[in-house]
């Protein structure tokens, strides 16, 4: 997996396997949602080593889902809905406190799951700003508005710190790798349904199953 953090982000391929990601069904696919949240961290990574700590807590989340996937139950992972069944059903997530289970497939989603509401929306902050937004406002309004909530003090102040050397607009507009302004909006554009979609069909199946406060 270092490799694979190594290369050039690019956000069509998160794009890409973004739009993979979900069925006819619309069931999620995990190895899709997993290979999405692979190219967010090269993205993270691309943006400076202060991003680090960030992305160490989503390498070591998606690992352990990748765990799940390549072991002897991965057949039950194939679809964060057929995960979730198949651990509530063999009572494989600790419900109200971190005790057997601490890490379920369920409550290690349901993390990067609320990561990816941060993002989407940064990304729709990012894609309707003007040339003299501060990309680390937009990022701190997307955050206050979503993740911090479920992070405690010590961990809002790291972020809000990270945040502040945020490269600006222009050259955050350059790591994404889609070409020149106007065309990263567009792709924006795009990519920003998709990743509600996603995280949409995620948050009614946990509301439906009552896992939005899994310890
Ligand atoms: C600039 C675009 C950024 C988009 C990617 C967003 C990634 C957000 C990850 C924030 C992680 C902060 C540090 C880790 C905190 C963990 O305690 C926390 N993890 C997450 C993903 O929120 C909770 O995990 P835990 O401690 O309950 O295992």
């Amino acid at each position: 997996m270092a490799d694979c953090e190594d290369q050039k982000f690019s956000l069509m391929e998160v794009l890409d396997t973004f739009k993979l990601c979900v069925s006819e069904q619309k069931e999620v696919y995990l190895q899709n949602y997993v290979e999405g949240w692979r190219g967010l961290v090269k993205f993270l990574n691309s943006l400076g080593s202060v991003f680090g700590f960030i992305s160490k807590d989503v390498v070591n989340k998606i690992q352990i889902l990748v765990n799940y996937l390549n072991g002897e139950n991965g057949s039950q992972y194939i679809t964060i809905q057929s995960m979730v069944k198949y651990e509530l059903d063999n009572e494989l997530v600790d419900m109200t406190k971190r005790g057997r289970q601490p890490e379920s497939g369920s409550r290690t989603l349901l993390r990067l799951h609320r990561a990816l509401r941060w993002l989407e929306l940064f990304l729709e902050r990012l894609r309707t700003s003007t040339e003299d937004s501060k990309t680390s406002v937009l990022c701190s309004e997307a955050y206050n508005e979503s993740l911090a909530k479920h992070h405690p003090w010590v961990v809002r102040k790291a972020a809000g710190m990270a945040f502040c050397v945020l490269p600006g607009r222009p050259a955050f507009f350059e790591v994404m790798n889609v070409g020149p302004p106007d065309q990263v909006v567009a792709v924006l554009g795009e990519a920003v349904p998709l990743i509600s979609e996603v995280y949409t069909i995620t948050e009614e199946l946990y509301t439906q199953h009552n896992l939005l406060d899994l310890p």
